[in-house]
């Protein structure tokens, strides 16, 4: 992987949307391809704290295809205003606020929902607003036809007139006994460490899935149950690509499919790493919309449990560290104001080596580290093609950053070629002795060095053993079930 010179890619949208929230600014652009919306339903939910307030908003259209749409809703305390908001460009006239759809959600099938929010002000109280419009249309949950009214009797859902509750969902019990989760339970970073809820460091050995839109077959009840059990494994990292498609092609399917594998994890006791895999282009920024609406969706989600840990970026590549830091900046008070306590991780510069593949080193984090707390970088290594000198930079930056390889491979960075079993050792053997979690690339069956499983392993019904397994497969299985005998005090 070279470092390609990039054009700046910050998109055109990023800059229009920064620009119309300075408000008063009269720039509305007229929605000129909206269409009328026959039905409209919207949830508003909230997390506030004193002065101010993150919202999240669905919109769901229950009439006609809209291609192109601006949502209004008047504040009803006029102390309220909105600072800053994603997936759509917002305006605040007085009371009134409009948000009008961006490129990648501004068409809505029938029956289709998207998620947008911002981040608000209030200074007296901070009631949800009661009444929405969707081009022009008073959204009443309902169908609301222009064509021939229906002969049967009306839905009876009543409008949704009240906000709805600002807690999460409920979830899954917390699991007892000795599962990972059981025994270390909410953690946080001490330090260099990653420390259980005894402040003890403690090290985390899973597995990565690969692409949601390529393996979905590999994450099923026994294949969970084959990585929770078999192979005794304490994390589950959950790789959701944002291009080559992924998320970006369909935001909702994609967030439910992360958020059900978040709560699988939960069910077996092991911890769910959430990883906003971006990956081309390099350049974070490029995502930042799609990652604030993400993230502010499984984080509030998720709020309530105590296993669940944020990837934002999974390989930044092309850009400086202070873009990176910058998007860091940008995502993590998006995470926190839903869910303060979940680590987050931060992706380094050169597809996560800390700056190393591109001529670079950690020197620039040490020296201008994210500003906030309770969070970690990354380092990613290939251990076919990265050895003593990735290695040894992981070791120096380990003694001053808290470090996280959220992704490896025994393999070639091109996720192909032969297990390299020497320097897999001096990895893995490093890991252990600096207590650096890792999750494996990948917990899956694609026809790859790298892959746990043999190909076609999905299409049948057996996860456990070593019968099903590569050579990769083999050698982090013995890795990962060893004990792990976490501090209990
Ligand atoms: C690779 C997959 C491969 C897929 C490719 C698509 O193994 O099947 O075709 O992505 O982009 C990374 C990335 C990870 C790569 C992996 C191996 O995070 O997405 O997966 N790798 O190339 N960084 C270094 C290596």
């Amino acid at each position: 992987m070279n470092d390609i010179p990039r054009p700046a890619r910050r998109p055109v949208l990023a800059a229009a949307a920064a620009a119309a929230l300075t408000l008063g600014a009269s720039m509305l652009l007229p929605p000129t391809s909206a269409m009328a919306a026959s039905g409209c339903a919207v949830t508003y939910t909230t997390n506030s704290w004193t002065g101010g307030f993150t919202a999240s908003v669905t919109i769901k259209n229950v009439g006609d295809a809209v291609n192109g749409w601006t949502l209004g809703f008047a504040f009803p305390d006029a102390g309220q205003r909105v600072s800053q908001g994603w997936s759509a460009t917002y305006q605040q006239s007085g009371q009134a606020v409009t948000a009008q759809s961006v490129s990648y959600n501004g068409s809505l099938a029938s029956g289709a929902s998207t998620t947008i929010g911002f981040n608000g002000t209030f200074t007296g109280s901070n009631p949800s607003p009661t009444s929405f419009t969707l081009n022009g249309t008073t959204c009443t949950g309902a169908t609301n036809p222009t064509t021939p009214p229906p002969t049967t009797a009306p839905p009876t859902t009543p409008p949704p007139t009240t906000p709805p509750p600002t807690t999460p969902p409920p979830t899954t019990p917390p699991p007892t006994g000795t599962t990972p989760v059981a025994i270390n339970g909410q953690l946080r970073v001490c330090g260099v460490n990653l420390c259980n809820q005894y402040g003890r460091p403690i090290q985390l050995r899973g597995m990565s899935t690969h692409g949601l839109q390529w393996f979905a077959q590999c994450y099923n009840d026994a294949s969970l149950d084959a990585l929770a059990t078999d192979w005794r494994a304490d994390l589950l990292r959950i790789s959701m690509y944002v291009q080559e498609d992924g998320y970006e092609t369909n935001p909702t399917a994609f967030t439910n499919r992360v958020n059900t594998l978040v709560d699988e994890a939960s069910e077996r006791g092991m911890y769910a790493l959430i990883d906003f895999h971006t990956l081309t282009p390099g350049d974070p920024m490029f995502n930042l919309d799609r990652a604030k609406t993400f993230f502010a969706n499984v984080a509030a989600r998720n709020a309530n449990k105590n296993n669940v840990i944020y990837e934002i970026t999974n390989e930044p590549n092309g850009v400086s560290w202070q873009t990176i830091k910058n998007y860091a900046e940008q995502v993590i008070p998006v995470i926190r104001a839903n869910d303060p306590d979940g680590i987050v991780i931060v992706g380094t510069r050169g597809w996560s080596s800390l700056g190393v593949s591109e001529g670079g080193n950690s020197t620039e984090v040490i020296n201008n580290p994210v500003n906030a707390s309770n969070i970690m970088y990354a380092f990613h290594f290939y251990a076919a093609s990265h050895k003593d000198n990735y290695r040894a930079e992981l070791e120096r930056a380990a003694a001053r950053l808290p470090m996280f390889v959220t992704e490896f491979g025994t393999v070639t960075y091109t996720g192909g070629g032969a297990v390299d079993t020497a320097s897999s050792n001096a990895w893995l053997d490093m890991l252990d002795r600096l207590k650096i979690s890792y999750a494996n690339w990948t917990y899956s069956d694609a026809d790859e060095g790298s892959a746990a499983f043999r190909p076609g392993t999905c299409y049948g019904g057996t996860y456990t053993g070593t019968g099903v397994l590569t050579e990769s497969g083999n050698y982090l299985r013995n890795r990962i079930r060893t004990a792990d005998n976490f501090p209990t005090s």
